[in-house]
Order: C-alpha cells, then structure tokens, then sequence
C-alpha cells in the first residue's frame, strides 16, 4: 500500500466517524427528533374529567395531559395536540399513526400492554356506578347489572367498565355503550339506563357538576380492580417511551408528579406503589 493510498484511506475512515458521531445517540431515537422538530406530540384523549378534558376555549387539561405536556417539555417537545378519541379506537389510532401517544386514562391491563408499549404508571382509580337515589336495584357489583334481567347499565366504548359488565354476565343488549360523561348522566336522569359506570373520580366530576339530588355513587364497584394508566406509545417507539419513563420517573422522585396530579384528586403514591411490568401481568 503506498503512502497515498494509505492517506486517502485514513481521511475517508475520519469522514465516516465524523457522520456517525454526529448521528443521534441511537436510530430509536428517530421518533423523538421528528416530534421535537414538529414542535408537538399529537394525544388522543377522551375528554373525560379529571383524567382529560376540553374547556369551552379549546384548552386542553386535565391530570393525564398535564402530566404528558410536562413531560415532553421536559424532553424538548414545546407542547403537546390533542384529538378526542373513543376509549375503543385509541389504540387503533397511535397503531394507524394518527397519534403519537394516547395519554387519557387508559388503563393498563394485559391485552392492551400487548397492542402498545405503556410508560410506567400515572393514574390509578377504581371503579364507580352512577344510580338513581336510594339505588333503587342495590347494585354493588357488575354481577348484580347482571343478575337483574331488566337492569342496564351504560359505559364507554370499548372502556374499561363494558369489559368488566360483560364478563360479569351483562347480556350485550343491556350493556349500553355511552359516547361521553354528559350523555351518560342525561341516560341516567331520563331513566334509559339504570347504572353508569366510569371511575370513581369521572362519576364524582360528573355528580359535583350536576347538582342533582336524585342521584347516587356507588363506589368503589365490589369485586372491580383498582387500575392505573399509562402514556400508551405505539409498539416500535419504545425509545420515545423510555425517554418518556425517564423524565417520569424524575417529576415521581421530586415531588412534582404529585403537584401536578393532586389537585385533580389523583394520588402519586398510587401511582408508585406498583410497576407496569405488575399492572400488564395481572389477570383482569
Ligand atoms: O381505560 C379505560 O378503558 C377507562 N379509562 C377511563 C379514564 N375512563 C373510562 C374508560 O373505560
């Protein structure tokens, strides 16, 4: 090899070190430095207090945005883009690319840990049901909705607490798919239904706000998992997730997930005291 050889050899290797030293840390991270150059991560949200919600004005907040917008702040994305979604189609959404994250409330449980890649917990509640006064059929359970052959009961779809009155044993024509809080409570009052049930802290948004005395909360539902949620990132972005714990894991350890959580009556403590790796293995 002749020394000019060996020259033009030596500066093309340097060439190369120089492109990938100024590569990001991995390839992952592709996800997060398209959304820092977007300047947003679009959420899918429900619109559901106090785990998400919509003011007149168009603002977002809520506990589960709050917590997300801080978050990516944290990692350099300026604010966060919500879209309202149906509990059921969240997941399809991020999987079809139309969200980046969903950070709603939607809670961990198995099958859904194996269609996403979850953040470690953010919101725990457990569940409620929305009755008349007096609670007229003595509902406790989903399997009281189901032992009573008249009763219906109301809940979103593909949420949490249709899944549960249905492998409770509520037929699927008493189980009545309701699109938002609002809806249900007007479902409620009217007599369509006989229970709504969300959790604990949507029924008592939605009771303070109603100011009806001919109603009740039976909470929490006997025999209903506590649940927690998760930002919900689409399988593939596990780096973007990970970056996400990592900044989560901080504002837990410094006291400020619980400054921002709180005051909507959530509990960080909650949050805490169990892993995702705990929530997406339980069988619920
Ligand atoms: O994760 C879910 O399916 C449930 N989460 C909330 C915050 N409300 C209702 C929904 O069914």
């Amino acid at each position: 090899m002749t020394l000019k050889h060996f020259m033009t050899m030596a500066a093309g290797a340097t060439a190369l070190m120089a492109v990938l030293a100024a590569a990001p840390a991995s390839a992952d991270d592709t996800k997060l430095e398209e959304l820092k150059a977007q300047g947003f991560a679009r959420i899918a949200i429900a619109n559901e207090p106090p785990f998400t919600a919509v003011g007149a004005d168009g603002k977002v907040s809520g506990a589960a945005p709050d917590v997300a917008r801080e978050v990516f702040k944290r990692l350099g994305v300026a604010d966060v883009v919500a879209s309202i979604s149906e509990y059921g189609a969240m997941i399809p959404g991020l999987q079809a690319g139309r969200h980046d994250a969903v950070t709603a409330g939607l809670f961990m449980k198995p099958e859904r840990c194996a269609a996403v890649a979850y953040s470690e917990p953010v919101l725990c509640d457990a569940e409620a049901m929305l009755v008349k006064k007096g609670n007229p059929k003595g509902f406790k359970s989903y399997a009281d909705v189901a032992n009573d052959q008249s009763a219906t009961i109301g809940a979103p779809g593909g949420g949490t607490e249709e899944k549960l009155a249905l492998e409770a044993g509520v037929p699927r024509d008493r189980v009545i798919v309701v699109p938002d809080g609002q809806s249900g409570l007007k479902m409620l009052q009217d007599g369509r239904i006989d229970a709504y049930s969300l959790p604990v802290l949507s029924i008592s948004d939605l009771v303070k706000k109603a100011n009806d005395p001919n109603l009740e909360v039976v909470a929490p539902v006997q025999g209903a998992p506590v649940y927690c949620d998760g930002a919900a990132f689409k399988k593939g972005d596990e780096a973007l997730r990970d970056a996400f714990d990592v900044e989560l894991a901080k504002l837990k350890e410094s006291g400020e997930l619980a400054k921002i959580i709180e005051p909507y009556g959530f509990s960080a403590a909650a949050a805490m005291s169990t892993t995702r790796e705990k929530l997406c293995a339980a069988a619920n």
